[in-house]
C-alpha cells in the first residue's frame, strides 16, 4: 500500500506482524513502542479482547525524519492470530509492504505454525502477493522456553533453503525483537525505492535506517524503569472488546467485518495523522513561546554585543550549528564579522561571487531566507564545502528592519535536513527580532553618543564658566587692589597738599617773624634811623640772631623733607654715646647758662650704632625742648640704661609736661599747626623731625609720661 507523497515528501510504509495465536505479535509491537519512542509521544492501538488476545489488529506508528527533510511514516500492525479471526487478518494484510511472520518456537506448536503460514500465503495470494515478492523476515519467538523446536527444523519446515532472514527472539524481553524489524524495515524501503524508481540516494536510506538505530541501540544501554513502563502504558489505546460475539458470524458477514476492520485501519491512521498534526502544532507553540521569550530578551537588549551574543545563543537552541553573524556597515563596506561560534570565520563573507559582491552580501540583496545543499543554490553551496566539506547544509537569514539591512546570519549545519520549513519560519521570527534588537542598539548608541557630546560641550560649558568666574574674580581682585592704589596714591596726594600747605603755613608762620625783624631791623640802620653805636651794635645783635634762627628753621624744614622723602643721607658707624651727649651740652651750655638751669647728666657707658652727626642732633633738640619747658633755675636730668633691643637715653625736665591730649600731636607733622604758640616756634618742626631722624637710624623716640609734670622723652639708639 506504499503511499508517497512528494508534495508531502512523505513516503508510508505498512509493516505487519504476522502468526499463530498467542505466538508473540503483540509483544514484539509493545516493545518496538517502548523502545522507539521511550517518551511516549506517540500511541499504540490495541483492539483486544479481555483476555488480551488481540481481536482486530494492534496499530503502531511511527514517523522517521530522514535526509532532505523526507518523512518515513511506518505503520505496523499485528493480526489476530486466533485462527477464527481470518477475515481481519485479510483485511489488514491490505497494502503490506512487508511480513514480520512471527513462530512460536515451542516443539508442540510447529504444526500451529505451519497453518498459520499457509494462511498469510493464502491472504497474501488475495492481493496477489506470495513471500517471494513481498519483504518478510521470520521471527523465531519464545526462545527461553522449552522443549523448543530447533531453529533449522523451523528453518527446514517454515523457510527452506533459507531464503528469508530468520531471527531468534525472545519478545518478552525484547531480545532480537528489533534486529527483525531493522531487517524488514530495511528491506521494505530497498522493494519500495526499487518498485517505484524513487529518484532518491542511498544516503536516504542510510539516513533512515541510522535514525531507526539510534534509539534502538540506547535502549540496550538502558534498564527498562517502572516510570517508563507507566508512561506506555499511558501511551496505549485499548480498545477491549467481548470476542463473543463476533465468533460466529465472522464467516457469514465476512465482507461487512473486512469493511468494519478497513474503516477501523482508516481511523487508526487518522488518529495517528492526528496525534501527529497536534505534536507539530505543540512543538510550533513551544517554538513560538520561546522565540518570544527570546524576542523580549533581545530587543529589551541596548548593548550591539549582548545582542549578538544572545541571538547566538537563541539560534543553536535548534542543533549544534555554526553560527556567524555579519554586520551590514554601509552598503559600499564589507560586512563586519561580528560572531564565529563553531566557526573560524564565515566563507560566505569572502565567497565573491561573478557579480564581484561577496555571497553574503548577495543573499541580502534578496531579502529573504536563503538554503544552501546539493539541491538549492548548488553553485554557492559547493563554494562553501571547498573550505567546509563537513557541512551539508547553510541558512542565510538577512537582518532588515523597514527595508534597512543590519546584517545577515549565517547558519552552518552538518546534517543535511537541520532547516525544516517550520524552523526555518522559527528562524524568520526569530530574526526579525534580532535585526529589530540590532536596530534598537544601534540607535541607543547614537542616543548615547549624543548625549556623550552633549555631556562634554555642557562640561566645557562649566569649565568656561568656572574660569569666567575665576576670571572675573580676578579681575575683580586686581581692580580693587587697584582701586586701593589708587585710593592710597589719592591720600599720598592729599597728604603731599595738605604738606604743601603745612610748609606753606609753616614758612610763613615761621620765616614771617624773624624776617619781619630782619628787615626793619635792617630797614631802621639802612635809613639812617639808628645812630647811636650801642643800638647799631643792638640791632645788628638782633639781625644775627634772627637770621641764625631762619637759618636752622630752614635747615629743619629741608631735614625733614629729606628724611620724609627717604632721600637724607646717613652715616652709620659705632660711637661712644656719653660722648656724643657732652657734645650737645657743650653746644646748649650757653643757654642753659642763660635760663639758670642745671643739667644732671647721668649718661652711661654705651656705644652705639648711628649716625653721631643725626644723633647729636636729635638729643640737642630734645634738650632745647626741656630748656625751653624749664622754668628759670630748673633742673634737667639726663639717664640711660639698655634692654635687649635699644640703649634708650632719657632727658626729664622740670617744666609743665606734656598734656595728655597734645601728647600725640607732639611729633605729628599734621598737628604741627594747631596750638603753635611763640614760645615753642620751630621746635615742634624738631620733635617731628626727630621722629624721623630716629625711624630711619632704626630707633625711636617717645614721650614717656604724657599728663604729668615735667615731661620725660626718651630716645631708643640700636646698641652696637
Ligand atoms: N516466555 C515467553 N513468553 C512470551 C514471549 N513472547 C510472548 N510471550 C507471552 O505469550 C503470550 C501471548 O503473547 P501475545 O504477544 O499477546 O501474542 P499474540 O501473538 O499477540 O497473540 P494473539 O493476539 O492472540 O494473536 C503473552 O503472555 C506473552 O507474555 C517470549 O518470547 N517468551
Ligand atoms: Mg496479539
Amino acid at each position: 500500500m506504499v503511499q508517497i507523497s512528494f508534495s508531502k515528501r512523505e513516503i508510508l510504509v505498512k509493516i505487519v506482524y504476522y502468526g499463530m495465536g498467542l505466538c508473540g505479535k503483540t509483544t514484539s509491537l509493545q516493545y518496538l513502542h517502548s523502545v522507539m519512542d521511550p517518551a511516549s509521544t506517540t500511541k499504540l492501538f490495541s483492539v483486544k479482547t479481555d483476555e488480551d488476545r488481540t481481536l482486530f489488529f494492534d496499530f503502531l506508528p511511527i514517523t522517521i525524519s530522514t535526509l532532505n527533510n523526507f518523512k518515513i511514516k511506518l505503520k505496523i500492525y499485528t493480526v489476530p492470530g486466533q485462527v477464527k479471526y481470518n477475515a481481519t487478518r485479510k483485511a489488514v494484510l491490505a497494502g503490506v509492504d512487508g511480513v514480520v511472520f512471527v513462530v512460536d518456537s515451542q516443539e508442540n506448536l510447529l504444526q500451529d505454525n505451519v497453518e498459520s503460514m499457509k494462511d498469510l500465503v493464502n491472504n497474501l495470494n488475495y492481493y496477489n502477493l506470495s513471500p517471494e515478492n513481498l519483504p518478510m523476515v521470520f521471527q523465531y519467538n519464545k526462545r527461553d522456553l522449552s522443549p523448543l523446536t530447533p531453529i533449522r527444523k523451523l528453518n527446514d519446515t517454515l523457510n527452506p533453503g533459507k531464503k528469508l532472514p530468520f531471527f531468534p527472539t525472545v519478545a518478552i524481553r525484547g531480545e532480537g525483537v528489533a534486529d527483525a524489524f531493522l531487517k524488514i524495515c530495511d528491506m521494505s524501503m530497498k522493494e519500495i525505492i526499487a518498485k517505484h524508481k524513487l529518484p532518491v540516494g542511498n544516503d536516504l536510506l542510510d539516513s533512515f535506517l541510522l535514525s531507526l538505530q539510534q534509539p534502538l541501540k540506547m535502549q540496550r544501554e538502558e534498564e527498562e524503569t517502572e516510570d517508563n513502563e507507566i508512561a506506555r502504558e499511558n501511551a496505549t489505546v485499548n480498545i477491549q472488546l467481548n470476542s463473543s460475539g463476533r465468533d460466529k458470524d465472522e464467516d457469514e458477514n465476512t465482507t461487512l467485518l473486512r469493511q468494519a476492520v478497513t474503516s477501523n485501519l482508516q481511523m487508526a491512521d487518522l488518529y495517528d495523522e492526528l496525534e501527529e498534526l497536534k505534536k507539530s502544532l505543540e512543538l510550533r507553540i513551544r517554538e513560538l513561546i520561546t522565540a518570544n521569550q527570546i524576542s523580549s530578551t533581545l530587543v529589551s537588549e541596548l548593548e550591539t554585543d549582548r545582542v549578538i551574543q544572545l541571538a547566538s545563543e537563541a539560534l543553536q537552541r535548534h542543533g549544534n550549528f555554526g553560527v556567524s553573524i555579519l554586520l551590514d556597515m554601509g552598503p559600499d563596506q564589507e560586512l563586519k564579522e561580528a560572531e564565529h561560534t563553531n566557526l573560524k570565520d564565515d566563507p560566505l563573507n569572502h565567497i565573491i561571487l561573478e557579480s564581484g559582491l561577496s555571497a553574503a552580501r548577495a543573499i541580502i540583496q534578496r531579502n529573504r531566507i536563503v538554503l544552501l545543499n546539493r539541491h538549492k543554490n548548488p553553485s554557492i553551496f559547493e563554494k562553501v564545502r571547498g573550505e567546509l566539506p563537513h557541512i551539508k547544509s547553510v541558512v542565510c537569514i538577512p537582518l532588515v528592519v523597514k527595508g534597512k539591512s543590519q546584517g545577515i546570519i549565517n547558519l552552518y549545519s552538518d546534517m543535511a535536513e537541520s532547516f525544516t520549513k517550520d524552523t526555518l519560519t522559527y528562524y524568520h521570527l526569530i530574526s526579525n527580532n534580532i535585526a529589530i534588537a540590532l536596530e534598537n542598539a544601534r540607535l541607543y548608541r547614537t542616543v548615547s553618543g549624543l548625549n556623550q557630546t552633549l555631556k562634554t560641550k555642557m562640561q566645557e560649558i562649566n569649565r568656561y564658566a568656572e574660569h569666567l568666574e575665576e576670571m572675573v574674580a580676578q579681575r575683580t581682585s586686581e581692580l580693587q587692589t587697584t582701586n586701593a592704589r589708587l585710593e592710597e596714591s589719592v591720600k599720598k596726594l592729599e597728604t603731599l597738599d595738605k604738606l604743601k600747605d603745612d610748609f606753606m603755613g609753616l614758612m610763613s608762620h615761621e620765616l614771617r617773624t624773624p624776617l619781619t625783624s630782619i628787615i626793619s631791623y635792617s630797614q631802621s640802620m639802612l635809613e639812617g634811623i639808628v645812630t647811636e653805636e650801642s643800638d647799631k651794635q643792638h640791632f645788628l645783635d638782633v639781625i644775627y640772631k634772627e637770621s641764625r634762627h631762619l637759618s636752622k628753621i630752614i635747615e629743619r624744614v629741608i631735614d625733614t623733607v629729606n628724611f620724609e622723602n627717604g632721600r637724607a643721607y646717613l652715616e652709620m658707624q659705632v660711637t661712644e654715646l656719653n660722648g656724643i651727649v657732652e657734645q650737645v651740652l657743650t653746644k646748649y651750655e650757653k643757654a642753659l647758662q642763660e635760663s639758670g638751669i642745671t643739667v644732671l647728666n647721668n649718661t652711661g657707658t654705651f656705644r652705639i650704632l648711628s649716625d653721631p652727626a643725626r644723633a647729636e642732633q636729635v638729643i640737642g633738640y630734645v634738650l632745647e625742648n626741656a630748656i625751653q619747658h624749664s622754668p628759670e633755675g630748673g633742673s634737667i636730668s639726663i639717664s640711660t640704661g639698655r634692654d635687649s633691643q635699644f640703649v634708650r637715653l632719657c632727658i626729664q625736665d622740670e617744666g609743665p609736661g606734656v598734656a595728655l591730649e597734645s601728647a600725640e600731636m607732639i611729633f605729628d607733622r599734621f598737628k604741627l599747626m594747631e596750638g603753635l604758640d611763640h614760645h615753642t616756634r620751630g621746635l615742634r618742626l624738631s620733635l617731628h623731625l626727630s621722629t624721623l631722624i630716629m625711624r630711619a637710624l632704626g630707633g625711636n623716640i617717645r614721650l614717656m609720661n604724657p599728663g604729668d609734670k615735667g615731661a620725660r622723652f626718651c630716645i631708643d639708639f640700636k646698641p652696637e
